[in-house]
């Protein structure tokens, strides 16, 4: 497969002034007619005439209204066009119900639907698909549905046809057209300057009661961006629409966001907190990308992150408003250690700008996405509020209507503070996590801290050099006291010192406070100090990261040993339950521990080949050290924590649910399950009845309440999936191979379905210790999968393989059975372009 490069970038010959598409609907032989106005780019000195499109037949083709015969590959055609402008005109003929991709105009459950990012467009009709290339979209839609759905405002509407025009400038990539026998929630919103928006979220009949939560969350969006970026709606519509099968979360086509049914249809009966909270998060992300991706888009796919981590920056500020700042941060921290950290550090590692690749599909990653987002709140805490605020302005003022470079986003920032951001820029283009070393010096009422910064290689990146990396410290004085608060320190060299004088008594640090840079923090520390720092760092997140980094440790011990759980862990986590002072959402955090594959991946930084039972072992052991030592305060704050008020997914009951959820798991631990049973009873909500299920299974039992399940919720998709999921996620390591297994056999596994595909193997591959179990059982059917469903599926397929991109941590056994495994896929014919290079890419 060809290798696209950033450093090849070139502006299209044409620019496309104006696009009107017809659309005559059938499932196997739609017809797409394009009347394209193109004029010569005076950007571009190449004129050649090249479109992109792929399995399309094309039926005729004219320019200026003459026929020609152009020259066509798989890949588009390429016909002799006039350095003047003229109108293209062709008609082509697709098949949406035979496109099992979900990529371009396909058909799920009877409706038509689109996605087009990144690059899906092609499949439609013949077009220059490129993100740079933006026009004025008009379309038409025959068919014979009740609702047809295109972006922009309707414009015309009648028995089996309807007319759309999308005002604003946009790239191929935002297209949609959604047809189908749908319902609408409708609601409306009035923008700041008075504009009335029609918000309509469409659904198949029969999902209308779980519209209510989606509708809410984009009436709070819209808020939100125009008191905090002052970003106003520009349409007169806002669409969503709500389909069942979907690659991703959700898209954000300009007014017509898809999503995937999981990311936005939710119940208090169907849905759990977490659900709730993701919803709330995904529509806010999506709806932002308006200002932050359709009218400011992307010159090339090598800037995704600029869209796509400023979005995610977007909708985890929106988070932290809506509910807990604290929360919210150690939960983006947790996710992007257990997500990006890997990525960075395996052989997929690749900047937060790349730059090459061979299917773009396989560079919306964590790095892009979640490490793009920690790269502007790194910015942010450089720059100061008030200086990020006038940048934003700055940007939006500056390139709205454009598609643009990180170059192009940088320069606000130096315009606005006179910054020189050089240094800077490497965050982008630099790839691999940097590791901080800290060593710390006192002497004379004067305190030193010294930092060293080091990244080890990376694919492609042998040499790495310093990064600016804003370091956020606090001092604390023996008694508890902040002698310093929180002081961003600026380090930019490879080894730098800062000094802190005057201070009446040895401090200890508070280093990188709010996680301030995605770094791994290397400090010789003891545990008596981690509970220090535990019981009085006034930063939420490093006293959260105190009791981790105790928590971490121990198990790490007793991964390696036979030690025992460290008692000042076991202490501080006694003394941390009763602090009532604390909210019952932070509290549940601190119960919780590193995931088993984060501690391999800790273990094989310290160069000791992780064993994943010895780990599940660990954990095993320290959860039950934790029911000990918490004894009969598990009860009494289990009950305390009791949600007695009707039920609500904000963040004040689902923190009351979360710790109760912990404690549970916990008393499990020592009522062997009396309790669990009592709630799975009485539980009248999805968080607490699957939190009863899950402390049933993990126990061994909960065989009769998961066939009660199943018959309770079998006509419901999305609770399906849950039923799947959980089953494989709390199988005992032995297990979790023969149970995925025999899911697969069930009649309810469409493994067509992305959903469903990840519901299996998503958790079975998440089964740290069963995935890995040494038969190498878990590699071979999750390759066997891979392989059936690469040529239906590519993109979720690629996806997958991540799965097994840590495999060089693990002993020579079963680094040869992953080899195989690979190599399997590998050599399978015909594999598609994205699975291939995601496999090379991880063979190494
Ligand atoms: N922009 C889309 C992702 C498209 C993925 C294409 N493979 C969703 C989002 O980030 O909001
Ligand atoms: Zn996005």
């Amino acid at each position: 497969p060809e290798t696209v490069y950033l450093k090849d970038y070139k502006p299209f010959g044409y620019v496309v002034d104006s696009v009107h598409l017809t659309f005559d609907l059938a499932p196997n032989a739609t017809r797409v007619t394009s009347r394209i106005a193109f004029s010569p780019n005076p950007e571009a000195e190449d004129r050649t005439f090249f479109l992109f499109g792929e399995k399309l037949k094309l039926i005729r083709a004219t320019i200026d209204g003459k026929d020609i015969t152009p020259e066509i590959t798989p890949e588009g055609l390429t016909a002799a066009a006039p350095d003047a402008p003229f109108i293209w005109e062709a008609e082509v003929e697709i098949d949406p119900a035979g496109n099992t991709a979900l990529e371009g105009l396909y058909m799920s459950n009877g409706m038509y639907c689109t996605q087009c990012e990144a690059e899906g467009f092609r499949k439609i009709t013949y077009y220059p698909d490129r993100p740079d290339v933006m026009s004025v979209f008009t379309v038409r839609i025959n068919g014979d549905l009740p609702v047809l759905l295109s972006n922009g405002n309707p414009t015309g509407q009648g028995e089996g046809w309807a007319e759309w025009h999308d005002p604003w400038p946009k790239p191929s990539y935002l297209f949609a057209l959604v047809a189908g026998d749908l319902v609408a929630t409708e609601d409306s919103f009035p923008t700041i300057s008075g504009q009335e928006v029609a918000l309509k979220l469409w659904v198949r009949p029969g999902d209308e009661h779980k519209t209510a939560f989606g509708m809410e969350a984009l009436k709070k969006s819209m808020k939100w961006d125009e008191d905090s970026y002052g970003r106003e709606y520009d349409l007169k519509v806002f669409n969503i629409v709500a389909v069942d099968d979907f690659n991703m979360g959700a898209m954000e086509n300009k007014g017509l966001n898809i999503f995937n049914s999981s990311c936005v249809l939710a119940s208090p009966d169907t849905s759990t907190d977490m659900n709730f909270e993701r919803i709330e998060a995904i529509i806010a992300h999506e709806y932002f990308h308006n200002w932050t991706g359709d009218r400011i888009t992307c010159r090339d796919w090598f800037q995704l992150c600029l869209k796509e981590g400023l979005t995610v920056f977007r909708d985890s500020q929106f988070t932290a408003d809506m509910r807990s700042a604290p929360v919210k941060r150690i939960h983006d921290v947790i996710d992007l250690r257990t997500r990006q950290f890997p990525e960075d550090n395996g052989p997929l590692s690749h900047p937060v700008r790349p730059e090459s690749f061979q299917e773009i599909n396989n560079f919306y990653t964590a790095t892009v996405y979640e490490k793009g987002a920690e790269v502007i709140g790194m910015l942010k805490r450089l720059v100061g509020d008030a200086a990020y605020a006038e940048a934003l302005d700055l940007y939006f003022a500056r390139h709205d209507g454009q598609a643009c470079t990180i170059e192009d986003w940088l320069k606000v920032f130096e315009d606005v503070t006179g910054r020189d951001l050089t240094q800077f820029k490497r965050w982008y283009s630099q790839s691999g996590t940097p590791r901080v070393k800290v060593t710390e010096d006192w002497a004379d009422g004067t305190y030193t801290l010294s930092f060293e910064q080091t990244t080890l290689p990376t694919p492609g990146q042998p040499e790495k050099l310093p990064q600016v990396l804003p370091i956020a410290v606090g001092l604390i004085g023996p008694n508890g006291d902040e002698l310093l608060e929180t002081t961003v320190l600026e380090m930019t060299e490879a080894k730098q010192s800062f000094s802190f004088d005057g201070l009446p008594a040895r401090p200890v640090p508070s280093i990188l406070r709010g996680f301030s840079a995605p770094v791994i923090l290397e400090r010789e520390s003891t545990n008596s100090e981690r509970a220090f720092l535990l019981a009085h760092d006034t930063d939420p997140f490093n006293r959260w990261e105190a009791g981790r980094a105790l928590a971490q440790d121990t198990l790490l011990k007793m991964a390696t040993g036979t030690t025992d759980p460290d008692a000042d862990y076991l202490d501080g986590l006694r003394a941390l339950m009763r602090d009532e002072t604390l909210d019952p959402a932070y509290r549940a955090l601190m119960l919780g521990l590193p995931g088993q594959a984060e501690l391999a991946g800790l273990l094989a930084d310290r160069g000791v080949t992780p064993d994943p039972m010895a780990i599940w072992q660990a954990v095993e052991h320290l959860r039950d050290a934790q029911a000990q030592a918490l004894g009969p305060l598990l009860e009494e704050l289990y009950e305390a924590n009791q949600v007695t008020d009707p039920y609500q997914p904000d963040a004040e009951q689902s923190g009351k649910r979360a710790l109760a959820g912990a404690l549970l798991r916990l008393i499990t631990r020592r009522d062997g399950g009396a309790r669990a049973s009592a709630l799975y009873a009485a539980a009248d909500n999805m968080t607490l009845t699957l939190t009863a299920l899950s402390c049933l299974l993990q126990a061994g039992q909960g065989g009769a309440e998961l066939a009660a399940f199943y018959d309770k919720w079998k006509d419901d998709r999305l609770v399906i999936d849950k039923w799947f999921m959980l089953q494989i996620a709390e199988a005992a390591p032995e297990r979790a191979v023969s149970v995925a297994q025999a899911l697969t056999e069930h009649p309810d596994f469409n493994w067509r379905n992305p959903n469903r595909f990840r519901a299996v193997f998503g958790a079975l591959s998440a089964n740290h210790a069963g995935f890995h179990d040494a038969t190498g059982a878990g590699y071979q059917l999750l390759a066997d999968w891979l392989i059936r469903l690469d040529p239906l599926n590519p993109q979720t397929t690629a996806r997958m393989c991540t799965a097994f991109q840590t495999w060089k941590r693990y002993d020579p056994a079963r680094q040869a059975k992953i080899a195989v495994e690979l190599d399997r896929i590998a050599t399978t014919p015909d594999l598609s372009r994205d699975t291939s290079e995601m496999i090379s890419r991880i063979r190494g």
